[in-house]
């Protein structure tokens, strides 16, 4: 079946018939755990639209504003500063990662025991099946779990990848390693687009994306009443929407859906029946169209308030100082913030187990689910740690391990509805 935007994927080197075959899958997966909720807001036809637009509409203004002149840089992790690149005059997007389709390329080149986000990333790329890393005139990787770290080395060979570092501690030299880091890539991003970034760019920058974070502050503040007025598998679209989307455009359409929640939590209208269990989800992120978990959890009796994960509170939680006024202390002022980013990468890693803790009381959840992809052995090492801290404050934690296949679903929904049913 021939698309209007055959000619551009086209261009962009897409396998156009595997491509069909994704958008078919992702097209019936949406109707299933997105179309088929009740009470949904009138807010999330713009996310509806966007999500059916992602490799069509945002591509061709992606396309649009490379051809006069933008520069497109894709990211894999939180930790890169998308502020540098705005400042730039550049884009950044998410390259998302959530899904198996170019597994079976990706594992000619990566052992099999690597975790699903990753073969997802290189397999995306062998397959020519994404898009966005079509688009990008450069991608950032970062030194954060080896398996990434590895794998960006392979990715190299078929696409422009800088790499950051990222420290794996929180100490005086790790802040002055990470601060030197930040700087040279303020130099690559310069270098890539051509463009000095100045003060004025980077204040308006920190500020843009802050605003982004803060709507996305406000849309966790109003989900967390009792009863919670949206869905945790819609809170979680908008999270993931977030990476790629334009950013202005989102905030003020995340701004409206909030006046909405706001009149629903006015009014004590909850999206979910009375006596759904309320559980938090934690751990790795779930990239664009990873729903399995989310869709399991809130068929089993339960609905999701929170994620603790870069996509979700882990990516918003902190805002960057606007006070500076040089690009220096501006500079000085991301450092700050994105090293108070609390991946599992980091040992010691306390915060992430006190923010836990913390953000579980603060919802008023039963429980936890802690989420691992299998092979990822930051997350579900820590995994042991943030139990006992969540058990020492007497809130249950269900552990799962999965990937992104479809085959353990049955297994994961009996696991979930065990544990929903106790904390119940
Ligand atoms: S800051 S969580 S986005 S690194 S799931 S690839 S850790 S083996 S994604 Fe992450 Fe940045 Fe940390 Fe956040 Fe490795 Fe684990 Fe795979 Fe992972």
């Amino acid at each position: 079946m021939s698309n209007a935007y055959d000619a551009m994927w086209e261009k962009l080197n897409l396998d156009l018939e595997a491509h069909e075959g994704l958008l078919g899958v992702l097209g019936q997966f949406y109707g299933d755990i997105y179309m088929s909720q009740q009470g949904r807001l009138k807010g999330m036809e713009y996310m509806d639209f966007v999500l059916s637009e992602v490799h069509g509409l945002r591509i061709k203004e992606l396309q649009d504003a490379k051809a006069s002149g933008r520069k497109v840089i894709g990211t894999f992790c939180v930790f890169v500063p998308e502020e540098l690149v705005l400042a730039a005059g550049g884009i950044q997007v998410g390259l998302c990662a959530g899904a198996e389709i170019g597994k079976t390329e990706a594992e000619k080149v990566l052992p099999r025991n690597t975790c699903a986000l990753i073969k997802s990333f290189v397999g995306f790329k062998l397959a020519r099946l994404c898009p966005y890393i079509e688009s990008c005139d450069l991608i950032v990787g970062e030194t954060t779990c080896d398996g990434k770290k590895k794998a960006y080395e392979i990715f190299a060979d078929y696409a422009p990848l800088y790499v950051m570092e990222v420290p794996q501690m929180k100490t005086a030299s790790d802040r002055a390693l990470w601060k030197s880091e930040v700087l040279r890539y303020k130099e690559k991003v310069e270098e890539i687009t051509g463009n000095k970034i100045t003060a004025a760019g980077l204040k308006d920058a920190i500020h843009l994306v802050n605003e982004r974070r803060r709507v996305l502050q406000r849309l966790n503040r109003l989900r967390a009443a009792v009863p919670s007025p949206i869905s945790g598998r819609d809170a979680l679209l908008i999270n993931q929407i977030s990476f790629y989307d334009d950013p202005v455009r989102f905030t003020t359409k995340i701004g409206e859906l909030c006046n909405e929640l706001e009149e629903r939590v006015k009014s004590g209208t909850g999206v979910a029946p009375e006596g759904t269990v309320r559980l938090m989800l934690s751990g790795c992120p779930m990239a664009v169209p990873n729903w399995k978990l989310p869709y399991i959890v809130e068929s089993s009796g339960a609905i999701i308030v929170g994620e603790e994960s870069c996509i979700g509170t882990r990516n918003t939680r902190d805002l960057t100082e606007e006070a500076g006024g040089t690009v220096d202390e501006m500079l000085e002022a991301l450092a700050d913030r994105y090293m108070k980013i609390d991946c599992a990468c980091f040992t010691p890693n306390t915060e992430r187990l006190e923010n836990i803790v913390e953000m579980a009381r603060g919802l008023n959840v039963k429980g936890v689910i802690h989420y691992g992809l299998s092979f990822c052995q930051p997350y579900l090492m820590e995994a042991y740690k943030v139990e006992k801290a969540l058990n020492k404050a007497g809130i249950p934690m269900l552990s799962i391990e999965t990937d992104y296949s479809m085959e353990d679903v049955e297994q994961l929904k009996t696991r979930v509805e065990a544990f929903v049913e106790m904390t119940r």
